[in-house]
């Protein structure tokens, strides 16, 4: 399939971290009108196509690796065999997670159940998958809790159910540390899907948590394009607030149409200018984290449009980071932004920062604005916006 796009600077190599779940392009198209579409795709047969494809690893759910019921032999033995193929590919595994969502026992929940077994049953599991992924070789353990949450609000005390959340996340991080485990969590915020509203429905709502915990330390988020666009919120700025937090720990790459279910849709097949503004803060920073692809292909896919998906992932990404570059070496934007930048001077009688202290205070209570100029002042970004939209669109 690969071999249809040039080998040229929109090639994924290693280097460049990215990452995919097993579960997305493992995703065999069951949805809640269909059945499945595709065959399902073994754990060491999905390592092996995207290492061929130049990816650098897989992240995994405990049971997309090892079936809830497998005995510890089966376990074992499963572990066995997909560590070799790690071994012969070079793949590694920097994520890993619980499935709390889809067995039956976690209908009403996992840590914010009513049901005291049920939580502890979601520590027990979790503890296990925390073990599996420290074996793997994960940096990062995520937490999204799909059925925390309700569509009765008479059942569930919402604040019993703050109290509860940060109770396992307070239990499994004093797991992680007694164990010398290198773990940092990473949380991850949707409004809703599958329960009707799920509790810390934004990573604005889960960062605020984060520093209620035992070890705020440990602790960041996962933010996803599509959970927060669901939420009708702009997907950059959250993360941008995430970053300059230290709080950025992973990211979920994916796209969606507004006002929908969670469509998890190819990384930028929608939303082109939203997702070059996420790729160009993320570049601009630096982020050293992985680009982690958490989307399915299209349910009108076979097997090799599978790969077709998970190969374009990751060139668009690389295609929009070179526009990212662009971007920055633009002449007529780059001129644009320092006359925005011109203006981010104080007048010479207040200083050169807003930093408080009472003789600053007490000087510019007394300043005099020239207030008709800043009124009036024309700002440009009309320009600004066409100019990005044509250098997107590739016209420049
Ligand atoms: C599930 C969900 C994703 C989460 C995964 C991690 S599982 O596929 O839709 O958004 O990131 O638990
Ligand atoms: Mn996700
Ligand atoms: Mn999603």
């Amino acid at each position: 399939m690969a071999k249809k796009y040039p080998t040229d600077k929109y090639t994924p190599r290693p280097e460049h971290h990215f990452t995919f779940g097993l579960w997305t392009v493992g995703n065999t198209g069951r949805d809640p009108f269909g059945a499945p579409v595709r065959a399902a795709l073994s754990p060491v047969r999905i390592v092996e196509r995207l290492a061929d494809l130049g990816a650098y690893g897989v992240n995994l759910h405990d049971n997309d690796l090892v079936p809830i019921d497998a005995t510890s032999s089966e376990r074992n033995q499963i572990v066995r065999e997909f560590k070799s193929a790690l071994r012969a590919t070079g793949m590694k595994v920097p994520m890993a997670t619980t499935n709390l969502f889809g067995d039956p026992i976690f209908k009403d929940g996992a840590f914010t159940s009513n049901d005291a077994r049920v939580r502890a049953f979601a520590l027990q599991k979790t503890m296990h998958a925390m073990d599996l992924g420290v074996e793997l070789g994960a940096k990062t353990y995520v937490f999204w809790g799909g059925r925390e949450g309700t569509e009765v609000n008479a059942s569930k005390n919402p604040v019993e159910a703050m109290k509860r959340f940060r109770e396992a996340l307070n239990f499994l991080c004093e797991y992680a540390i007694s164990n010398r485990y290198k773990l940092r969590f990473a949380l991850e915020a949707k409004p809703n899907e599958p329960r009707g509203d799920i509790f810390l429905p934004t990573s604005g709502h889960m960062l605020a948590l984060i520093y209620t915990l035992d070890h705020p330390e440990m602790v960041g988020l996962n933010p996803e394009v599509a959970h927060e666009q669901m939420a009708g919120l702009d997907f950059a700025h959250g993360v941008a607030q995430a970053l300059e937090a230290g709080k950025l720990f992973h990211i979920d790459l994916n796209a969606q149409k507004p006002g929908r279910f969670d469509q998890d849709l190819r990384f930028a097949s929608e939303d082109q200018k939203g997702a070059f503004f996420l790729v160009k803060l993320l570049e601009d920073n630096a982020w050293e984290g992985m680009r982690h692809f958490d989307s399915h292909p299209y349910r009108t896919e076979d097997e090799d449009g599978v790969w077709e998906f998970a190969y374009c992932s990751m060139r668009t990404y690389l295609i929009l980071k070179d526009r990212a570059a662009r971007f920055s070496r633009d002449r007529e934007i780059q001129a644009l932004l320092r006359t925005i930048a011109k203006r981010d001077v104080l007048p010479a009688a207040l200083g050169k920062s807003l930093k408080f202290s009472r003789a600053l205070a007490s000087r510019l209570k007394d300043y005099s604005f020239d207030l008709d100029r800043l009124r009036e002042q024309g700002l440009k970004y009309e320009r600004l916006d066409q100019l990005t939209t044509e250098l997107l669109l590739g016209v420049r």
